[in-house]
């Protein structure tokens, strides 16, 4: 624990709150993505401050007041970096989305390397920094989240400014031949070794991490052999951490539990009578797979016509990046893909995909995963993937199933009681489909209890105690490894 004289500081490139214009009035929104719903829980526990760009950049706004009643009820601080509409694109929709998201995700191809990107996002992270060292005193812990702000560390330091700082990446990082691809590689390698302590969801991207610095630094030296160990490279000593991130476990079980949600995931299972309901739930986003879980649903019923008339897919797609030209040509691509699958399978009375493209509220979301007898997860790659632990922290009756991609970050703590499949295999998500349908209640019900019971003792709180920990501990072991 941060402990009571530790101010807690979290920096991200958005803040949990997000100004949008509605007609002439601007209107404040909590945000739908998974650091918001990680971080912010704790944060109202805790009591701090979190630093970051509200979503606006029209200076004749005026951000604070906006936000003052958000924050008093999220019971915590907020700082606005104002950020302009050029060194958004740069900086946001360039280098970061760009460059880093598609390259972090293994598909380089859809990289766009340009310098300017670079240049801005190089910019705008000395922004961010000047407002970190004008907020905060050498007593508070900076938490950095995520890769829009690897150069924190570096600026700060550059300013002569002393703060203990910890990086978490809610991404992967890739093994060192996709890394390398990066013209700016050396320098984010070394800005991410300023830290003092840089944390990744699983130990395949730690280690990943590791490689490429050895490659930079081959005096590299590592001690230690669990999560989190300590690194000496050049004139560097940090740490390393693998931190899979969780959810409030409690908070999704209560929803659940609660009468009114129980109504509405009761209502979707009459609406859907006699049938299975699988689930997908996701941002808009080309690393969800979502076209390749729609073909993999077609193969399902072109491989399996008795299901046909007894499964309903449903996917929930939440809007994301929609100014992106690529995210608008998959939305018309999945879009298309719905409407043939539904073409081919249809008649009266049973149309086999239910699609959602829209953010759902709270409580709503509980009542799908709660209805969904199995929850269907195939990114082509994701950092952790919250939505797999969400559905099983909703799925109260305890009989329904997990079909979770061998490349989400969940997998490697997951596997063991999921069907673990490759999303790119569609005959082969399409058997372990038909298996998890036809799976017996009482194995159902043994493996739902013990992907419930991992979730319940490694959920958001002990993230960030155990983040915080190896942060601030001064010897390695004095905090919580992962409870199995
Ligand atoms: C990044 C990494 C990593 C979804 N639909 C609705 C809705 N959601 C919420 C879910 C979940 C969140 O969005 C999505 O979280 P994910 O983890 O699945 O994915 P990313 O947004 O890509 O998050 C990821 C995460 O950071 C945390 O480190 O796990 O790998 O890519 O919490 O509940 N929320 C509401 N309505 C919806 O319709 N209210």
């Amino acid at each position: 624990m941060v402990g009571g004289k530790q101010r807690l500081v979290v920096v991200s490139n958005r803040l949990p709150a997000t100004l949008k214009k509605d007609g002439d009035e601007w209107t404040v929104q909590g945000g739908a993505g998974g650091l918001v719903t990680a971080l912010a829980p704790v944060l109202k526990n805790r009591g701090g401050v979190w630093i970051g760009w509200s979503g606006a950049s029209d200076p004749s706004i005026d951000v604070d007041s906006l936000l003052a009643d958000f924050s008093a009820k999220a019971g915590y601080e907020l700082y606005t970096v104002p950020l302009t509409k050029e060194e958004v694109d740069g900086y946001y929709f360039g280098f970061s989305n760009e460059i880093i998201w598609p390259l972090f995700h293994d598909l380089q191809t859809r990289c766009r390397f340009h310098p300017r990107y670079w240049r801005m996002y190089l910019d705008v992270n000395f922004k961010f920094a000047e407002m970190v060292a004008r907020s905060t005193t050498p007593d508070d812990y900076i938490w950095i989240q995520d890769y829009h702000l690897m150069h924190q560390a570096f600026f700060l330091k550059s300013m002569g400014v002393k703060r203990q700082t910890g990086f978490f990446l809610h991404i992967p990082f890739p093994p060192p031949d996709i890394f390398m691809k990066l013209p700016w590689r050396w320098k984010v390698i070394q800005a991410l070794t300023e830290f003092d302590l840089v944390g990744f969801h699983t130990t395949q991207d730690r280690d990943n991490f590791a490689e490429c610095l050895r490659r930079f630094q081959p005096d590299t030296e590592i001690e230690g052999s669990g999560a989190v160990v300590e690194v000496r490279s050049g004139n560097r000593q940090f740490r390393l951490g693998a931190f899979p991130i969780s959810i409030d476990f409690n908070q999704f079980n209560g929803l659940a539990e609660n009468e009114d949600v129980a109504r509405k995931a009761f209502n979707i299972r009459e609406a859907l009578r006699h049938r299975k309901i699988i689930l997908g739930v996701d941002r808009l986003d080309y690393t969800k797979g979502i076209p390749e879980r729609i073909r993999s649903i077609q193969t399902l019923f072109r491989m399996f016509p008795d299901l046909r008339g007894r499964v309903n897919f449903v996917q929930i797609a939440v809007p994301s990046r929609e100014e992106v030209d690529e995210y608008k040509e998959l939305r018309t691509e999945i879009e298309q893909l719905v409407g043939r699958v539904n073409g081919e399978f249809s008649f009266p009375g049973w149309v086999p995909v239910h699609y959602h493209y829209k953010s759902f509220p709270h409580d709503e979301l509980v009542a799908y995963y709660s209805a969904a007898d199995i929850a269907l997860v195939t990114p082509l790659r994701d950092g952790m993937n919250l939505v797999a632990k969400e559905y099983c922290a909703a799925n109260v009756s305890q009989d329904g199933v997990l079909v979770l991609s061998e490349f989400a970050g969940a997998a490697a703590q997951l596997q063991e009681d999921a069907y673990l499949v490759n999303p790119y295999d569609m005959e082969g998500i399409a058997k372990d489909l038909n298996r998890a349908i036809h799976r017996d209640k009482a194995e159902r019900k043994l493996h739902m209890t013990n992907l419930r019971d991992q979730i319940r003792k490694n959920n958001i709180y002990w993230w960030v105690d155990s983040f915080l920990q190896a942060g601030i501990s001064k010897r390695l072991g004095d905090f919580p490894e992962m409870a199995t």
